[in-house]
Order: structure tokens, then C-alpha cells, then sequence
């Protein structure tokens, strides 16, 4: 796997992968799968925002079928999330190309650079920057936390590949991707057909009190800003377990300024993630911490201002995909087994423009975003198998032509 590229030590012995869109480790990653994918018979090349894709033609002018995931990673991740849906879709090519089978629809495989969103703070930015959910006028505004805005990274990101364009029409998305929670791991099952994927809403909140002499300052004076975060945190968890499976909550990040021990805390600022795939339910979390918020600012005297949410709707999965993954998997000798998705994945964002689907394969433990993510050869192997003859069963259907680009970047 790639886990070369952007390996690095993370805590104790454990080595994780850190690749972030753009880096020099998201560069290596793209060469290698670059030349992977034209020893498969691909034609490699990178589109303007930095999104790996290898193509071929096919017999027919039919559209594309478009394979694929991204290739950065969280900090200290594993080498399955995103890399193996890359990899497999490559692998799926090769296996086409060695058994001299042709396919009617055209044939891509997209490695995209920034699902993440680690470093823009922008999930699944690379394919909304394609399908044009992300405005072009914020390109220049989006700033990383290596300091670059999301222009400059772009303009100076140079893996030495020719300059392609993404399919602009397509028939179909296909994602293979590990399940990176517990359920088909504790269910003894090896492959699945993903039927929605979670719904997502994600905001910074600011708490701001009074830093002060933490020796003089009595307790009955203070406005400490990180007493109040604590409160939303246990919010965070308490109204996520209010509202039961699969409804979850999340307090990712938390900085506390200014951070030393002889100071009590004057400013401190958190993420809040709320998922399930229930969109008004996904909306009652995000009212209710707001609630919650309110009432912190009361109680600990502080100010405490929720931002804007990024708030995605949950995206069922194509119910025609659905049905080729699930023959697919039965051909490969196994229940089709459907489930939703907790993570966010590109397809939620192919979903609205191209009939998309996702194959899901076991994450050990049920254990993913760290270095001890691990998905058992033999199920990777499963997953590319059921997604080569997913590619077959759809390739015999007359799949009509989707618009992936928005029209004002159509050629
Ligand atoms: O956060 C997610 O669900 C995905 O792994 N980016
Ligand atoms: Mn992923
Ligand atoms: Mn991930």
C-alpha cells in the first residue's frame, strides 16, 4: 500500500500516515499510483485540483465509469482509508486489461487529493471543488493550516503528470472503502453494499471569558472559558445519546488559550460534529447545542458563539448500483449485506450528479483514522473482486450520461 508516503511516527512505536493534500507525500503517492496505473493501462494524469485519474477509452461512446477515493489521510491515519479504494480500482483495470475484456463505457480511477479536510478544514473538498460545490471565488480565501490558501497550494502543486480534465459525464461512481467502525467486523461479514451515507454537521465554536493569575484569581471570580467548554463537550455527548444510534457527537479539536498552567483560560475554541441519517434529526442536534451554548454562557459568565454549520444532508446510495454491488456479492459467494455509512466518503458528493455506490469491507476492531487501522488481505481482495464485476454488470446495462461538472467548467 502507500503507506510510505507520508509515514510517519505517532505516538509510542506506532507509525501512522500523514498525507495531506498537496504535500510532498501527497506528490510521492501520486507518482506511484501514476505509474501503477499506466502499467494497468490507464493514461495518468492530475486535473486542476490536484485529483490523480487514470483513464480509458472504451469500445462504445459510452460514458465514464468512474472508480475511486481519495489518497490524503487524517494525521497519523491508517493505509486502508482512501488509498484502498485507489489502489483496488487501479487493480481492476489491470485485471480488465490481462484478461483482454473490454468495456463498452469508458473507464476512470480517481485518487482524490483532499477528503479529509484536515488541512482547509473542508471535508470532501477535492470532489465538491469538481462538481462545483465549492465556489472558485473561495479558492484564494481557503487558507491551510500550512498558511497556503487553496489557490497557491493548487498553483504550486507539481507531481509531474500531464494535465488532465475530469470526466465531465458520467454512467456511474463506484467507492470501495473499508467500514472504518464495528459492525460487519462484530458480524463475522466480509463485504457489504453501503445504502446511505451519514448526514454531517460541523462547527468551531468560540468561548471566550477572562485569562487570569491562576494563584490570586478566587474561584467564585473567574470566567474561565475552558470550564465552559467542558460543559458543551459533555453536551456534545449527552445530546447525541439523547437522540440514540446512529445519531453520534464529537468534539475533535480543542485549543485553550493562552495555555499555561499558571493562567486560567481566557479563550478556547472547538469543533463540534454531529452525524446520523436522519436529516431533521441531524438538524434537533445542532438547535440543541445551540440551546446548550446559551445556557453555558449563563452559568460560567462567558461568551460562547457557535459559527456557521457546514450541515450535509445524509446522501442515499443509487438503488440500481445497490442492486449490481449486491448481485456482485452474491456471485462472489457471499449475503449481500446492506448498511449505512457513519463516515463521509466523495460519493456523497458524486451522489447528486452520478448514480453512485459504495462497497464496504471490514475495518479490524472496527478500528480506523489511526495507525492501527487494518483490513485483512483476503477482504481487500474480496471488496476489489465484488467491485471488477460490479464494473461488468453496469457495463452491460445502458447507463445514460450524468453531468459531474458543473456546466461553466464543461469543455
Ligand atoms: O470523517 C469522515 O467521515 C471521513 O473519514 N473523512
Ligand atoms: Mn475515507
Ligand atoms: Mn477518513
Amino acid at each position: 500500500m502507500l503507506a510510505a508516503q507520508g509515514g510517519e511516527a505517532c505516538g509510542g512505536n506506532a507509525r501512522g500516515v500523514s498525507r495531506f493534500p498537496f504535500s510532498t507525500a501527497h506528490a510521492q503517492a501520486v507518482g506511484v499510483v501514476a505509474a501503477w496505473m499506466e502499467e494497468a493501462g490507464l493514461s495518468a494524469g492530475c486535473d486542476e485540483f490536484g485529483n490523480l485519474i487514470g483513464a480509458r477509452p472504451g469500445s462504445g461512446d459510452g460514458p465514464t465509469i468512474i472508480l475511486g477515493s481519495h489518497l490524503d489521510t487524517v494525521p497519523c491515519g491508517g493505509i486502508f482509508d482512501g488509498a484502498l479504494g485507489v489502489v483496488a480500482g487501479v487493480e481492476v483495470a489491470a485485471a480488465l486489461r490481462e484478461s483482454g475484456r473490454g468495456l463498452r463505457h469508458a473507464l476512470a480511477v480517481v485518487g482524490f487529493a483532499d477528503e479529509e479536510g484536515h488541512q482547509f478544514g473542508v471535508g470532501t473538498l477535492a470532489s465538491r471543488c469538481v462538481t462545483g460545490r465549492i465556489p472558485r471565488e473561495r479558492f484564494a480565501s481557503l487558507r491551510g493550516r500550512d498558511g497556503r490558501t487553496l489557490a497557491e497550494s493548487r498553483a504550486a502543486f507539481a507531481p509531474g503528470l500531464p494535465r488532465c480534465a475530469f470526466p465531465e459525464r458520467a454512467a456511474a461512481y463506484l467507492e470501495l472503502h473499508i467500514e472504518q467502525g464495528p459492525v460487519l467486523a462484530r458480524s463475522g461479514r466480509r463485504v457489504a453494499v453501503v445504502s446511505t451515507i451519514t448526514g454531517i454537521a460541523r462547527t468551531v465554536v468560540v468561548l471566550e471569558g477572562e485569562a487570569n493569575h491562576a494563584g490570586t484569581t478566587p474561584m467564585t471570580d473567574r470566567r474561565d472559558a475552558l470550564v465552559g467548554a467542558a460543559d458543551l463537550v459533555l453536551a456534545v455527548g449527552a445530546l447525541a445519546r439523547a437522540e440514540g444510534a446512529p445519531a453520534v457527537g464529537t468534539v475533535g479539536a480543542l485549543s485553550v488559550s493562552p495555555g499555561a498552567s499558571n493562567v486560567v483560560p481566557g479563550r478556547v475554541e472547538l469543533s463540534i460534529e454531529f452525524r446520523t441519517t436522519d436529516g431533521v434529526q441531524l438538524r434537533s442536534l445542532c438547535t440543541g447545542i445551540g440551546v446548550e451554548a446559551h445556557q453555558v454562557a449563563q452559568s460560567r459568565g462567558v461568551s460562547c458563539h457557535v459559527g456557521d454549520w457546514d450541515l450535509r444532508d445524509p446522501v442515499p446510495m443509487d438503488e440500481g448500483v445497490q442492486r449490481a454491488i449486491a448481485r456482485a456479492i452474491h456471485e462472489a459467494g457471499h449475503e449481500p449485506f446492506v448498511m449505512p455509512s457513519g463516515a463521509g466518503h466523495d460519493a456523497m458528493v458524486l451522489a447528486p450528479h452520478v448514480p453512485s455506490g459504495m462497497i464496504f469491507v471490514p475495518s479490524a476492531g472496527g478500528i480506523s483514522h489511526c495507525p492501527r487501522e487494518w483490513t485483512d488481505w483476503e477482504d481487500a481482495a474480496l471488496g476489489a473482486t465484488v467491485l471488477l464485476r460490479t464494473v461488468m454488470l453496469l457495463d452491460e446495462a445502458n447507463l445514460r450520461a450524468a453531468r459531474v461538472l458543473p456546466s461553466h467548467d464543461a469543455s
